[in-house]
């Protein structure tokens, strides 16, 4: 199929409530949605970038700079395009896998549902459902946050992911443990600690932990290894896995022994069914990550999250965790802790386009004929 125009729609949405981790509190989303107008009909994809440079280098501005600038430039210049050939065709571009996936995922939905088939059945799902867990920021007391967890237990979450930093790690396992019991439980640092911390996160193995992610920053591989020398609880990399040659280099270094995956951290759902598959064959179990997504996201994370390593429950919550109303006609519901993996062709989810109306801050239209023959600059 052809490239023949991409959409950059920017939309303002807020949080059902501020959300903090070790990096920062957030209170309202500014996202990047890609919208593909090929020869077979549209797709959409969604950009994870956060507002900042905070949880990555990437940030919305800067993924929809280089997108206009470097990677749309290089697809709508093709005759005959292929999801499959995006993430070859922008590899002289270093990095920005957000911005990547974001245009390699409008363009596979595109794809997908020209010819009926859906991302579940394309990425190879073998469930129908999958179990939901739910990542829990930064409260302001303890009390808070029991109130928090509870009420996600009683809406039936499957798993608590608690955010930690100095200052609020040992205490809230503590808290929750106590009150909850048993409930599967995990914590999440952000890149929070140095290997000088190793001695005080080794009291989080006293709470059964299913995993510690991520405790230090995301090129300290090495020092994970090293952390795990020290510390019981199994260690899980996010940040540090932006590649399938960095997950692979982690596992040989014995730097994680499970692996977060998220498909916009590593350039798309294809290097990250690269990823899932390396870790299968490793042993190395895998759960979906969230970055806050919408119904579009979402849609191509629970699809994901349904092949068969990923054997612990994911940050895929409900949508009304994030948002009050999605920009989905269809918002994902949990039912029984778990969510419905779509069916229908591409995502599986129609945008309601009045919501999106509602939502929209700014758009901007990239087509064919006219990127072939300018360079914008800004
Ligand atoms: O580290 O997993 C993370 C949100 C934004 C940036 C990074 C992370 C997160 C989450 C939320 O933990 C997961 C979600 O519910 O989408
Ligand atoms: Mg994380």
């Amino acid at each position: 199929m052809r490239l023949e125009a991409v959409e950059l729609i920017r939309i303002g949405i807020p949080l059902v409530a501020p959300f903090e981790t070790s990096f920062g509190v957030q209170s309202d989303r500014d996202i990047l949605l890609v919208k593909a107008i090929t020869s077979d009909g549209e797709g959409w994809g969604e950009c994870v970038a956060g507002e900042e440079p905070t949880y990555s280098p990437e940030y919305v501005d800067g993924a929809q700079h280089v997108l206009t600038h470097h990677l749309l430039p290089r697809l709508v210049a093709r005759e005959d395009l292929k999801a499959e050939e995006v993430f070859g065709l922008l590899r002289h571009v270093h990095g920005h896998q957000m911005a990547k996936a974001a245009i390699e995922m409008a363009i596979l939905d595109a794809q997908l549902r020209a010819r009926g088939e859906s991302f579940g059945k394309y990425l190879g799902a073998v469930r129908s459902e999958v179990d939901c867990g739910v990542s829990v920021g930064i409260h302001r007391t303890i009390p808070e946050l029991l109130r928090t967890v509870g009420g996600f237990l009683d809406q039936g979450y499957r798993r608590i992911k608690l955010k930690i930093k100095p200052g609020w790690d040992i205490e809230p396992v503590r808290a929750v443990r106590e009150r909850f019991g048993d409930v599967p439980l995990q914590v999440d640092a952000n890149t929070a600690y140095n290997l000088s911390d190793a001695k005080h996160l080794a009291e989080l193995d006293a709470y059964d932990l299913l995993l510690i992610e991520q405790p230090m920053p995301e090129d300290q591989v090495l020092a994970h290894a090293q952390m795990a020398e020290i510390v019981s609880t199994p260690i899980c990399l996010d940040e540090s896995i932006h590649s399938l040659r960095a997950a692979a280099d982690a596992i040989e270094l014995h730097a994680c022994r499970i692996i977060n995956i998220k498909p916009g951290r590593v350039g798309g759902y294809l290097e990250a069914r690269r990823i899932h598959d390396l870790c299968a064959s490793h042993s190395i179990p895998v759960w979906m990550g969230g970055m806050l997504e919408t119904g579009i996201g979402r849609a191509g994370n629970v699809a994901m999250a349904a092949m068969s390593n990923f054997t612990l429950p994911g940050d895929t919550s409900a949508s009304d965790r994030y948002y009050h109303r999605d920009i989905i006609t269809e918002p994902f519901v949990l039912q029984g802790g778990r969510l419905r993996v779509p069916t229908g062709p591409g995502l599986g989810v129609t945008v309601d386009e009045e919501r999106l109306r509602e939502v929209t801050t700014s758009t901007m239209e990239m087509r064919r004929e006219k990127t072939s023959a300018t360079t914008p600059s800004r």
